[in-house]
């Protein structure tokens, strides 16, 4: 059945939670709001400035649009610097020997995630022209749940959205792929919303959902 595979990024291919977490937790503290891992978790998959929002729920004074925006940009440089750590070395031997086995198969690879870095950290994995089609946070007006990042995935390879299968690690992407008319394999957290036609206990089990499909 399926044809393609549209993969999230950050959470999927590899993690970038604690860089993440690091630099939202270096605004938080200069903002004195207070911050943790479990409104962390919130974070994924959901846009720049819609996190920003979800650690401004803790902020008892008024922010200007303006202000909104110089902070984000602030939290983004920060984060970047940090990506600088990452490398091939980040991609585990499972992720990349999957991904090579399901080419090998003869299914279009691409990705679909929220990120504006998405490019940025597939060159620092090493994967920067290995996807067949790159759908992410620069050709979309609307994030996670928003089907849109997925749609347009399937749009540049080529597929319609019913022999492509997504896999995500969270909840708002599940349902992006879902709204979007696209079957979806969970992993990590995602198993947990239930909402998924896969639950992958790991990443090779894609291997297997798509032979069975
Ligand atoms: P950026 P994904 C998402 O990537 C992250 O999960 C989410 O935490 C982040 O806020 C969002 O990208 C935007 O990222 O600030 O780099 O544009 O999971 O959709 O690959
Ligand atoms: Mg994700």
């Amino acid at each position: 059945k399926y044809q393609a595979v549209i993969f999230d990024l950050d959470g999927v291919i590899c993690s970038t939670d604690t860089y993440h977490y690091q630099a939202w937790k270096a605004i938080a503290d200069e903002l004195k709001i207070p911050f943790n891992e479990t409104i962390n978790h919130r974070l994924r998959g959901v846009s720049r400035m819609e996190s920003f929002e979800i650690i401004l729920e803790k902020y008892d004074k008024e922010m200007s649009r303006e202000e909104k925006v110089s902070w984000t940009e602030k939290k983004n440089e920060i984060y970047k610097e940090l990506l600088k750590n990452m490398s091939p070395a980040d991609l585990s031997e499972e992720v990349k020997s999957t991904l090579d086995a399901l080419r090998e198969k003869g299914l279009l690879l691409a990705i679909g995630s929220s990120s504006k870095n998405a490019g940025f950290i597939l060159g620092q994995l090493g994967l920067g022209e290995y996807f067949d089609a790159v759908s992410d946070g620069n050709n979309i007006t609307k994030s996670k749940p928003d089907p849109e990042v997925f749609v347009k995935a399937a749009q540049f390879i080529g597929k319609e959205p019913e022999v492509c299968l997504v896999v995500e690690d969270a909840k708002a992407g599940v349902e992006a792929a879902k709204a979007g008319g696209m079957d979806c394999a969970a992993i990590g957290d995602a198993v947990k919303c239930g909402m998924a036609e896969h639950n992958l206990s790991t990443f090779a089990d894609l291997l297997q959902v798509v032979q069975e499909s």
